[in-house]
């Protein structure tokens, strides 16, 4: 795929040179693409970018299969020689990383500024991460050992950081994997495909099979399958908890969120107003943890709506590829008409701005909004709108904050903005929810675990009790580490 693309030109002609019809990658090897097939569009501007295979159950359980034979050699290795794959993996994504870059940024509709700074930089880390945790895991997982078959299904918002998530704890701790990604947004995972062949990775350790929802329940019901590990809606988490129950595997969820965005009186608000373009404006506001609740003390509200204005006004949307633009596309018609129309539906009591810099005339575009004068019970309150759209209230007291912070079904992340360490510390601890920043947000790393409660879903990923989640106690050997399943 050759050395690394200038321009969407140079990735389309990798597209090209790959065969613009792809097939899975079972057992080390492309296959030939399937009966049915389903086109990837940019969503920048409508462009067919690939045709793609749909998966049947027979490619998810020849995949299966694969993953089955490879498994037992692939967890007899010493930790140090799975590490050496990982590290190859690592060095590979950032030899190509700006083919990757433009892939994303194409196939998804994110601002190349973040694929190319963000996503893909954090993949390279997730992967040399776990390298050095596949080394460590026998002096500081002993008495474990791996679950064996990983079935992964992930969703469209960083789709090659999702596929990270997954697939490096899992190589890491033993495990082969069938990987799904979203019928969205699968290229990156298909040139990753051919990162893992480049590596040399042993045929079988990774699969990867596109397809819909039907190639997503496959995986879920084949019985050879060991772990399930899915990000997504909470609707289709709900549904493979379901399927999974009684079935004996093991299963992490990582669902939606609404997560609350608290400013105090006595906090700084520029730095406020620019972390909130990061929680709700970063990759659209198609966030699972976006901060997309702002809840803000009464006393400054005027004020911090203002210079919240101006900065969204400030904001360019645009061509993703254009290294300027500050928000890109919607990954899909799809997305675009629920946002539209939730948005559309409920705003009749709030007021609403939009951020007032062009829209471009074509492709799936939604400009930075905020609703403001909110009922806490609105919809636009309680659900994950999944958009560039920022729904705010007011509040009067630490005690009414935190009460409309825990006003959710959800139960993921929450930001909290003040000069006060006391009043942090107290809210902190009350708020439900995985995550809590103070004066931040969207603050990640491969080291530390991320993960909901409520029906933000179940289980962590990341650092040490990522790890853990894909191992189980060893024979009879009693589990050191109680996080593990
Ligand atoms: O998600 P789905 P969609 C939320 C967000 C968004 C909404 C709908 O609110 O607006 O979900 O998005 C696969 N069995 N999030 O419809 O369907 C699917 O092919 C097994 C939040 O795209 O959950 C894809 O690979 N798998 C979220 C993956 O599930 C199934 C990120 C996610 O798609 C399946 C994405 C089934 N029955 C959406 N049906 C987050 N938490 O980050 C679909 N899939």
């Amino acid at each position: 795929y050759g050395p690394a693309p200038e321009s969407a030109a140079e990735a389309l002609a990798w597209l090209v040179d790959a065969g613009d019809s792809f097939g899975h990658f079972i057992d080390g090897a492309f296959t030939a693409p399937g009966a049915e097939t389903f086109e990837s569009r940019n969503p920048a501007n409508g462009n067919v970018l690939a045709l793609l295979s749909q998966g049947s159950a027979q490619d998810v359980d020849a995949a299966v299969k694969a993953a089955r034979r490879a498994q037992p050699k692939w967890a007899a290795l010493p930790g140090h020689a799975r590490a050496r794959y990982l590290y190859a993996l690592a060095r590979l994504v950032q030899k190509h990383s700006r083919l990757f870059a433009v892939l994303e940024t194409l196939d998804n509709g994110k601002p190349i500024r973040e694929s190319r700074d963000i996503d893909i930089p954090l993949v390279a880390r997730h992967f040399y991460y776990h390298a050095g945790m596949a080394q460590l895991m026998e002096a500081e997982l002993p008495g474990r050992e791996p679950l064996g078959v990983c079935g992964q299904i992930i969703p469209w918002n960083f789709p090659l950081l999702m596929l990270a998530w997954k697939i490096a704890p899992a190589l890491a701790m033993g495990n082969t994997v069938v990987l799904k990604p979203a019928e969205y947004t699968s290229l990156t995972a298909l040139l990753f495909a051919q990162i893992c062949q480049e590596a040399g990775l042993p045929k079988g350790v990774v699969n990867i099979v596109t397809g819909d929802g039907r190639t997503g329940e496959a995986i879920v019901s084949h019985p050879d399958i060991d772990k399930i590990a899915f990000t997504g809606s909470t609707e289709v988490g709900r549904r493979i908890r379901e399927a999974t129950a009684g079935s004996g595997k093991a299963l992490t969820l990582e669902l939606g969120g609404k997560s609350p965005y608290i400013v105090f009186d006595d906090a700084d608000l520029d730095s406020a107003v620019e972390g909130l373009v990061d929680a709700i404006w970063f990759n659209q506001g198609q966030v699972c943890c976006a901060g997309s609740r702002l809840l803000v003390q009464e006393g400054i509200a005027e004020r911090f709506y203002e210079k919240l204005k101006a900065r969204m006004d400030g904001l360019r949307v645009g061509d993703p590829l254009d290294k300027c633009i500050d928000v890109g596309a919607i990954v899909d018609p799809v997305q675009l008409q629920t946002i539209t129309r939730l948005v559309d539906d409920n705003a009749g009591e709030g007021e609403i701005h939009r951020a007032a810099g062009p829209l471009p005339e074509n492709g799936c575009f939604y400009p930075p909004t905020l609703i403001t004068g909110l009922h806490p019970a609105s919809p636009l309150m309680q659900e994950e709108i999944f958009g560039p759209v920022l729904a705010s209230t007011t509040f009067r007291t630490p005690a009414e904050a935190v009460a409309l912070a825990n006003n959710t079904r959800y139960g993921l992340a929450a930001s909290v903005w003040t000069e006060n360490v006391n009043l942090a510390l107290d809210i902190a601890p009350k708020l439900v929810a995985g995550v809590v920043w103070v004066n931040g947000t969207n603050m990640f790393d491969a080291a530390a675990g991320f993960g909901g409660v409520r029906e933000s879903g179940y289980g962590r990923e990341g650092g040490w009790e990522g790890l853990s989640a894909y191992t189980k106690p060893a024979g009879k050997a009693k589990a050191l580490n109680p996080i593990a399943p």
